[in-house]
């Protein structure tokens, strides 16, 4: 679907509403640098998602305001217009005290919940103060969403587990609003969701929603059987919904995707090019086999689980040595976190030993860049590499899979996929893997690097076709239409 098109249906299906997002992160962060203001766009997966619907759609996205130089460009409301280059839709900061975001975020969303939901046995931890402040900012962005809604019927599209209780307290004050909830992460089966203290709550929260999307069908049957399992709730498996205290959410998935067509532009610039021979300058790239990988330092991304398979890789296959050399993208992300600091020591830990182990006087197999890198160096590490590895031990989507296909213009690369992500069901053309097996991991490797450039072209093109066709406005339509259609 094309952004145009996209931006035509949309409006007209949303007549009569009003349309906000709510998320934890902004799409836009204002700090200071020096005496100077600066605008930037964070690494996540979700905000770079979401703003190209709120340029079509206009409305307003509350949002925590984290920037140095966030109070300085809001207005008494608390809001500024973005894009800042050209202005489409309001963006609505809500403060926290450093004990809120340290409760809410740092604690019971991402030392709770996330390990819950993601099957990377890290255990989740949970303490009853952050679950407090999990609870207390819940309706503190309640709060500021109700204080924006006016005449017009709201449509409230929320990202994340960061709001799990946030559509009941809507509800409770607002009944005419349409609430639709995307849960970006996995939803675990029963067995694992069951050892959280406060699992009534988050269901009976997530249940104040019209409409909950998954990534994928599997999360949304686990949905359903934790329901079914933890409330006194109808579950209805032939229609994917529930009724519970008689009010009906529909389960469904719809997995989330890129702006393609912005990708694939911004890749064929003259920029772009010139990135490249400067990168490949730099680190000395001219005439090497290239691997590239990009993610957040999250250890729910296998990223020392890469690094084993190019150690395997390599003792299998030494002819390999100083032909061949992997690039690990790392973004710096939750750092405080103690599971955040153990990763990033792992990381290093075998970034460090695979190097030494392998090197030689002028090449080390491993390049491992601890930075968020800009969106064009990006694009020119994705352009230049022969493949990209995605090693997640488990993951919603992965978005970073499908940016790499839509940056491949002329077809020219591989792309290694973890078999636990929710975009292996939809990239058939990729090599799937299964990360924790080094041997068969390494296997794929060589089988990427030796692939005929037939064979990786036809992939390619196909891989690309899904793409461009499954693109970000196709996921938002699809949503809104059905929030629409059900209300
Ligand atoms: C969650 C779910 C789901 C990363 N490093 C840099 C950078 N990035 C960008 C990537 C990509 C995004 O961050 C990461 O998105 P992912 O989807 O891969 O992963 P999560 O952040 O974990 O996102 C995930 C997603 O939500 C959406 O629903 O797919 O499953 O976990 O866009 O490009 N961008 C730049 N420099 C970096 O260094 N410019």
């Amino acid at each position: 679907m094309k952004k145009k098109h996209f931006q035509r249906l949309i409006k007209d299906k949303l007549k009569g509403y009003h349309l906000f997002v709510l998320s934890n992160r902004e799409p836009y962060i204002h700090n200071w640098n020096e005496d100077r203001i600066e605008c930037i766009r964070p690494a996540s997966g979700l905000t770079i998602a979401l703003d190209p619907m709120m340029r079509a759609c206009g409305g307003a996205w509350i949002a925590h305001g984290s920037g140095t130089a966030d109070r300085d460009t809001v207005d008494n409301n608390q809001k500024v217009r973005v894009p800042p280059e050209d202005p489409q839709y309001d963006l609505k900061r809500v403060w926290l005290s450093k004990e809120e975001e340290e409760g809410y975020y740092y604690g019971f969303s991402n030392e709770a919940l996330w390990p819950l939901c993601h099957i990377a046995y890290t255990r989740p931890v949970f303490r009853l103060s952050d679950w407090e402040y999990y609870k207390k900012v819940n309706y503190l962005f309640a709060e500021a969403i109700l204080e924006e809604i006016g005449n017009e019927r709201p449509l409230i599209f929320i990202q994340d587990y960061h709001f799990a209780l946030l559509p009941r307290i809507i509800k409770e004050r607002r009944p005419d609003a349409l609430t639709v909830q995307f849960w970006h992460i996995p939803w675990p089966n029963p067995e694992a969701f069951r050892i959280c203290p406060w699992k009534k709550e988050l269901l009976e929260g997530l249940l104040g929603n019209n409409l909950l999307g998954f990534h994928i069908r599997y999360h949304c049957n686990n949905f359903i059987d934790t329901v079914d399992r933890e409330l006194e709730a109808r579950p209805d498996r032939e229609r994917s919904s529930i009724v519970y205290k008689g009010k009906t959410t529909y389960v469904r998935h719809f997995p989330i995707s890129i702006d393609f067509d912005a990708i694939d532009e911004s890749t064929r610039k003259r920029e772009v090019e010139e990135e490249t021979k400067r990168l490949k300058t730099k680190y000395h790239l001219f005439d090497k086999i290239i691997g590239v990988g990009v993610d957040r330092l999250d250890y729910t991304k296998g990223i020392p689980e890469k690094f084993r398979a190019i150690d395997f890789f390599l003792d299998q296959n030494p002819e390999y040595k100083k032909r061949f050399v992997y690039i690990q993208l790392g973004a710096p992300s939750r750092e405080h976190i103690p599971s955040y600091k153990q990763i990033n020591d792992e990381i290093d830990e075998s970034v460090e030993r695979i190097n030494w182990k392998h090197r030689t006087e002028h090449w080390s197999p491993i390049l491992f860049l601890r930075e968020h890198i800009p969106f064009l160096s990006m694009l020119a590490f994705y352009k230049m590499s022969n493949f990209c590895m995605v090693s997640s031990l488990h993951d919603g989507m992965n978005l970073v899979a499908k940016e790499y296909i839509a940056a491949k213009t002329d077809s020219d690369g591989v792309l290694i996929l973890s078999r636990f992500t929710g975009a292996s069901r939809e990239l058939n053309e990729a090599l799937l893997v299964n990360p924790y097996a080094a041997d068969e991991f390494a296997q794929t490797i060589k089988e990427a690097i030796e692939m005929t450039p037939e064979e990786v072209s036809r992939r390619m093109k196909k891989l690309r076709e899904i793409v461009r066709e499954r693109n970000i406005y196709r996921w938002a339509n699809q949503i809104l239409t059905k929030a629409i259609q059900i209300s």
